[in-house]
């Protein structure tokens, strides 16, 4: 009897590896509530709080709640706009550094319930809960432990506090897919009044065991964001990137919240103790909350373009952060590049080319675990293959030679993150040629190269943690992006005009004439020594497609100027990029002086206001005086920059014909209380 049971039990075992045994999960392998999240892949951040009144970043925590009031909010605008860009979810700052509260909390009176909002009767958080079930978005808070309004702040009474506000959030507010934590910490605040500096312990004082727990008994199903997770690790930047190398794996116990070695978050640990997968969090704007000053700032078609690949493509979520206006609104500019941006990525990946192709593998470890499971659009489904291999190839062959420009790779990640090296190839002329060679997949990563066209593919696991476990490759033939030129200049006159796609070609004229496909095709920098009207437009000649017309003029080359007032680094006024800036010191006079190395015609000047994110010194009244030596100067020009602080682009100031060597302008008036005016740029104008 016992020898008939062996028998059947070992060939049940052999039809069992017949068949093939899955792979055994291999190191940290994530939960379901990590899964489930990963899926999302892309979701809103929405800062909208006091800040957004006080046209601040970080409010100090005493600020008055009778200040927020917006005028036209609507949430349904926010999630109908997130939602129609792709987005799959939404996180609000339910609380920021400042401590107010977008809901009418029990623990503290600074709070929307002292708001007019609604005459305070208001909840913010309930709405934008209510809206986003309503458009089937998943829904997120952030809640910022830092609380500079209580006075309670550095004692236990405040993080019972703060564990109190936790709970109400999770209770009231239906399901929740994502708590938010930040590290930021400056230890400065109101504090009730004592306006002081309170150092706590980030890693003991906010009980974070305490923390989690209260979130996994109130919503089990929702990740725990933070430096250190314990769900979803911050990317250890704010600009919307994870390294080329991303592990989903850390050294969790290494980390806290304010973590110096935080640039190590970027690319996870190969060797990790806990499945900790990377969330790049960045906003739209160079700020995180509305600031009309930044309006002419959203972020370009490229440049979230950018962002997409080096965050979803390289294994991690992306977390985008839209400003809500003062009036409680996604501002038009920020909708348009969101849509913009979906727009993209629909055509980027609208066809999966290799849906049609065989595959074929190297090696695999039976039925049920082959080839065919890569391109069968189905994520639950790998290809893995046999017992302690760990390189392999698959290879992928179409009928005709297709062109194509991307790859995407999945891992079956369930079963743990694994490839450490990897190659792709396509065969051209029957040889192999080398396209990318790269390191990590985890749950996606995908590779962005120029056109080739082949009919066959080769990927290459040429290192692996152990089996190679790949759930899906996909291949598509991304459009030529087509946008509008940038134009970039140098202080001797050097125009480039930069294009993000190498097959996109750029007309242009210097006449101020409308250009055509006659005009001049742009192929490289040029020397414009005069003041010039550039017209262009970009245009693919696959498509025959073409960008509107975008002019700019281009001012008067500045390859013999020289400072002759200002300190060494003021230099940045002339360079001809309006993105640095100097700051001038109490012994400037808050002035500039500028030698023009020849005297000159001309009927104006301008001034770029600096352009970085925490602007300060914008000057707002101005003095312009020109000089023939140097010494003995005539005013010409006094006046005000009208609406610079709310919007921060270059001014032009006309005046009678004039003629001098020497140009000199003086800030009379700054904006902000830091008495120092900043120049970001300046120059004459001619015409
Ligand atoms: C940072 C905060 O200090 C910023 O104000 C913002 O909320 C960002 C998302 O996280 O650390």
């Amino acid at each position: 009897m016992i020898k008939h049971y062996l028998l059947f039990v070992s060939m049940a075992l052999s039809l069992m590896s017949c068949v093939g045994e899955p792979p055994k999960p291999l190191g940290p392998v994530p939960s379901e509530r990590q899964l489930a999240w990963q899926e999302l892949e892309y979701y809103a951040f929405f800062h909208f709080n006091m800040n957004t009144f006080t046209d601040m970043e970080w409010g100090l925590g005493g600020e008055d709640p009778s200040v927020f009031n917006p005028t036209d909010l609507d949430v349904n605008q926010w999630v109908e706009t997130v939602k129609k860009a792709g987005m799959k979810g939404v996180i609000i700052t339910a609380k920021h550094h400042d401590g107010f509260c977008l809901w009418p909390t029990k623990t503290t009176e600074h709070s929307i319930k002292n708001s007019p909002y609604k005459n305070g009767k208001g909840d913010i958080v309930k709405e934008l809960a209510e809206a986003s079930k309503k458009h089937g978005l998943k829904f997120g808070v952030y809640l910022s432990p830092w609380d500079r309004n209580s006075e309670f702040y550095g004692t236990d009474k405040y993080v019972d506090i703060f564990h109190e506000q936790l709970r109400e959030l999770l209770t009231n507010y239906g399901p929740i897919f994502e708590v938010w934590f930040d590290g930021a910490n400056g230890g400065t605040g109101y504090y009730g009044g004592a306006n002081e500096k309170r150092q706590i312990d980030n890693k003991t004082y906010y009980q974070w065991d305490k923390t989690t727990a209260i979130v996994r008994e109130l919503q089990p199903e929702a990740v725990i964001f933070g430096d250190n997770g314990p769900d979803v690790r911050w990317v250890g930047n704010e600009e919307g990137w994870a390294n080329e190398t991303n592990w989903s794996v850390m050294r969790k116990d290494e980390i806290y919240p304010g973590w110096p070695r935080y640039k190590e978050l970027r690319g996870g640990h190969y060797d990790g103790t806990h499945w900790l997968p990377a969330e790049c969090d960045v906003s739209i704007r160079p700020g995180w909350y509305y600031h009309a000053s930044e309006d002419h700032q959203v972020k370009s078609l490229t440049h979230l373009l950018d962002i997409y690949y080096k965050s979803i493509g390289r294994n991690s979520n992306l977390l985008l952060n839209i400003p809500l206006d003062r009036r409680g609104l996604i501002h038009p500019k920020d909708s348009i590049q969101l849509m913009r941006l979906k727009q993209q990525i629909d055509k980027d990946f609208a066809d999966d080319l290799a849906l049609t192709a065989a595959t074929e593998v190297s090696n695999s470890r039976g039925n049920g675990y082959g080839a065919s499971n890569l391109n069968d659009a189905n994520k639950d489904s790998y290809w893995a293959s046999g017992e302690g291999i760990d390189t392999a190839s698959v290879v992928l062959s179409f009928k005709e030679p297709i062109a194509f420009n991307r790859i995407s790779l999945e891992e079956y990640i369930r079963l743990g993150q694994r490839v450490s090296e990897f190659s792709v190839e396509a065969q051209v002329d029957g040889q192999w040629k080398l396209i990318d060679e790269q390191t990590t997949i985890g749950n996606k990563r995908i590779l962005r190269f120029n056109t080739v066209t082949s009919a066959k593919i080769r990927v290459r696991i040429t290192a692996s943690k152990g089996e190679i476990v790949l759930s899906n490759i996909s291949v598509y033939n991304a459009p030529t992006v087509l946008v509008s030129p940038v134009v970039k200049r140098a202080k001797d006159g050097t125009l480039t005009l930069e294009v993000p796609d190498t097959t996109v070609e750029v007309y242009y004229t210097l006449d101020g004439t409308e250009p055509s496909l006659n005009s001049s095709n742009y192929t490289g920098p040029i020397i414009v020594d005069k003041e010039r009207m550039l017209k262009m437009f970009a245009y693919n000649p696959q498509t025959k497609q073409r960008t509107g017309l975008s002019e700019q003029k281009l001012e008067v080359s500045k390859k013999d100027w020289s400072i002759v007032q200002g300190d060494e680094k003021s230099a940045v006024v002339i360079d001809a990029n309006g993105n640095s800036f100097w700051t001038a010191t109490k012994d400037d006079d808050n002035q500039v002086v500028v030698d023009l190395g020849a005297v000159m015609d001309f009927k104006g000047f301008s001034y770029t206001p600096m352009q970085a994110r925490f602007p300060h010194g914008i000057i707002t009244d101005y003095e312009f005086s020109i000089s023939m030596d140097g010494k003995q100067w005539e005013m010409i020009s006094a006046g005000e920059f009208g609406n610079i602080v709310n919007n921060r682009i270059r001014q032009e100031i006309y005046f009678e014909p004039s003629k001098a060597r020497f140009i000199k302008l003086k800030a009379t008036k700054v904006a902000g209380e830091q008495p120092n005016a900043t120049f970001g740029e300046i120059g004459i104008l001619q015409n």
